[in-house]
């Protein structure tokens, strides 16, 4: 069967000049060294040149504009106000209240006083100048943290579980993304040789000067000189909470217990949101449990995975280059076999497991091991001093005093975790001194609520999303109110663009931004991240969503069975039209 499938991907079997253009400038990179370096230096510009930009990517870097003065500053001839973004590589969102510190620190004096927590359980640093960029990296170096394949066509920042009462569990779990993280994280020198001024070393560990030659296989033993065709997304889940969205990962782990011991891992491929508007080719895609594995298998299914989207995935076209179309495309049991033969087994059945829900439970719990944990609701992951709230300062006076670690949340919240049983009246007095308990009040939207950046910096953004989600929501909740609703569980998740960064396409109410002010309505998601939602209304303002909800909240208040949630009754009853989208959408 599997010979059938025809291999147009990996440069070795085809010209490059065949394949996409970004095929060719990562073979020509250098392994992603590229001229970043010297780009840093040129002083004539904020930016960087051409391909650099790309390769900075794969360093966890995005080259961005203020997008809310492009206008003005082009209209006087200026350059576009270009800063950078750093994502940090956090696996599974655990911090030491040093690395906190050291965060703070860098975001006080290179990233415009702000951090911003992301849907990946990580941290972004916004607005950093190009020349703050090694300060920036070695500041992180320090506390041991990096940016390596925060971004790129490469596996990207490893989720896991935050699980605040299942200590033990969480402890394995978490251990096991660390090390598939570092384990597919990029090899080359090339970071360390930009970032931090180390020596150029050939594959063999030998110094060889600055610059190095364009060398292929061995120093990427796993991506070799092309890498992947495109991002690759990895997760870790411990039911009965599905936090992270584990049928929105490329690969997702999702653990088997027993008696409250791991036992291993069902497997789940080919999950993805990514979509263009009137594209049908492009869709979100739930993931496909393939099957389970013993937990010692782990790093050995990330690396058949990896490397049959490597060799499979679609290196001609990018928009189709996620695993998702490699599967569908040649489809699911031709993956799992190609997988298998690799592995040397076959998966076993897929063993059962359950899960209740994709959000926080905000506030105190208790682990099993005695010490207690604190979710803190962090409005779309956004840590600045606001007017009406220090939330710096406050998250800093935390750190200062804080003696177990943190945990960012795969819904942009914040875990102040691993507290000891007499700690925790001093951190209680803290968070209220602080005003930081009353953030975890609201409507049972708004704590289920989640934005995207979008503008200022995203460059893709075609519509507001952090900085309106909020006043949005409070348009909802009046609605909730008078229908009676105002404490019930649902979950909206709003983009700026279809690209799906806060994964709406499986809340049980999603808005993506077609235009400024304008929005695709999605309902009907499930509320443990289980259906992708449908297209209810597209392309609308504010008052025509504040319309339809109302209507549909109104019918949920008055026709819904006992304990149904807002997308399941959405579906029920019929509120959303059959399929509109590509074929794994609407399913
Ligand atoms: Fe994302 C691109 C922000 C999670 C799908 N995403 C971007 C960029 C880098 C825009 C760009 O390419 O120039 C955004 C930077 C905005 C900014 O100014 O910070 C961006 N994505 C984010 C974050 C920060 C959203 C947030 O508010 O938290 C999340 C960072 C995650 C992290 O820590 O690594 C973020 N992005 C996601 C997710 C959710 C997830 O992975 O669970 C998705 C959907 C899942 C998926 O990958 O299918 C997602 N981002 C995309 C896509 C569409 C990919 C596709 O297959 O079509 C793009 C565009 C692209 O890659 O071409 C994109
Ligand atoms: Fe930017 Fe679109 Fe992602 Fe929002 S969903 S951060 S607008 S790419």
């Amino acid at each position: 069967m599997t010979d059938a499938v025809i291999d147009r991907s990996r440069d070795i079997s085809q010209p490059l000049d065949r394949l996409g253009p970004d095929e060719t400038m990562k073979a020509n990179s250098r392994q992603l060294r590229g001229s970043i370096a010297a780009g840093l230096e040129a002083e004539l510009t904020a930016a960087v040149p051409g391909d650099d930009i790309k390769l900075m990517k794969f360093h966890g870097l995005y080259q961005q504009d203020n997008r809310d003065i492009r206008d003005e500053r082009r209209r006087r001839k200026m350059e576009p106000a270009y800063r950078f973004m750093a994502r940090v590589r956090l696996p599974g969102g655990v911090l030491t209240p040093a690395q906190w510190l050291k965060l703070d620190e860098l975001a006080r004096r290179h990233a415009g006083e702000s951090l911003r927590l992301t849907t990946r359980q990580t941290f972004q640093l916004h607005h950093v100048r190009k020349q703050a960029l090694r300060p920036v990296i070695q500041g992180l170096r320090d506390v041991l943290l990096d940016t390596r394949a925060a971004c790129g066509d490469d596996t990207r920042g490893v989720m896991a579980s935050i699980n605040p009462e299942l200590s033990v569990l969480h402890a394995e779990v978490l251990a096991l993304a660390v090390k598939a993280s570092n384990h597919a994280a990029p090899k080359t020198g090339a970071y360390d040789e930009i970032w931090y001024g180390a020596e150029h070393r050939t594959p063999d560990g030998k110094a060889s000067g600055t610059g190095g030659k364009p060398e292929a296989g061995p120093e990427e033993p796993l991506y070799g000189a092309t890498y992947l065709p495109r991002k690759f997304k990895i997760g870790f889940v411990i039911p009965p909470i599905n936090d992270i969205d584990v049928y929105a990962q490329d690969l997702g782990f999702i653990a088997i217990t027993d008696g409250g011991e791991l036992k291993g891992f069902n497997v789940a491929i080919g999950g993805g949101m990514g979509r263009t508007d009137n594209t049908p080719a492009t869709y979100p895609r739930l993931a496909s449990v393939i099957g389970f594995i013993p937990k010692d298998q782990v790093i050995a299914v990330c690396d058949a995975v990896i490397a049959v989207q490597r060799d499979y995935g679609d290196r001609v076209d990018r928009s189709r280059a996620r695993f998702k179309y490699t599967i569908d495309d040649k489809g699911l049991d031709v993956i799992r076999a190609l997988v298998e033969a690799r592995l040397g087994y076959a998966f076993e059945p897929a063993r059962p497991y359950a899960f209740t829900s994709n959000g926080d439970a905000l506030g105190w719990r208790q682990g099993e091991d005695g010490r207690w944990h604190f979710t803190l609701r962090v409005q779309n992951g956004r840590i600045s001093n606001f007017s009406d709230l220090a939330l710096l300062d406050a998250l800093r006076a935390v750190a200062r005093r804080h003696t177990g670690r943190f945990r960012v949340t795969p819904n942009q919240n914040l875990v102040i975790a691993d507290i000891e049983a007499a700690d925790r009246p001093a951190m209680t007095a803290l968070l209220r001194e602080r005003g930081l308990d009353a953030l975890n009040a609201g409507s049972g939207l708004r704590r289920n609520s989640m934005a995207c950046v979008a503008f200022p910096t995203c460059g893709l953004a075609m519509a507001e999303s952090e900085r309106y989600l909020p006043a949005l929501v409070d348009k909802i909740d009046a609605i909730l109110g008078r229908h009676g609703l105002e404490n019930e569980p649902v979950t909206i998740r709003m983009t700026g663009c279809p690209n799906g960064c806060a994964r709406p396409y499986i809340a049980e109410i999603g808005l993506t931004g077609r235009a400024p002010g304008k929005y695709n309505l999605y309902l009907g998601g499930g509320f443990h991240g289980q259906r992708l939602n449908k297209m209810a209304l597209e392309n609308v303002g504010e008052q025509a969503i504040l319309d339809y909800l109302d209507g549909a909240l109104g019918r949920y208040a008055g026709e819904r069975v006992p304990g149904e949630h807002f997308g399941d009754f959405a579906i029920r009853i019929g509120l959303v039209p059959e399929v509109r989208e590509g074929r794994r959408f609407n399913d």
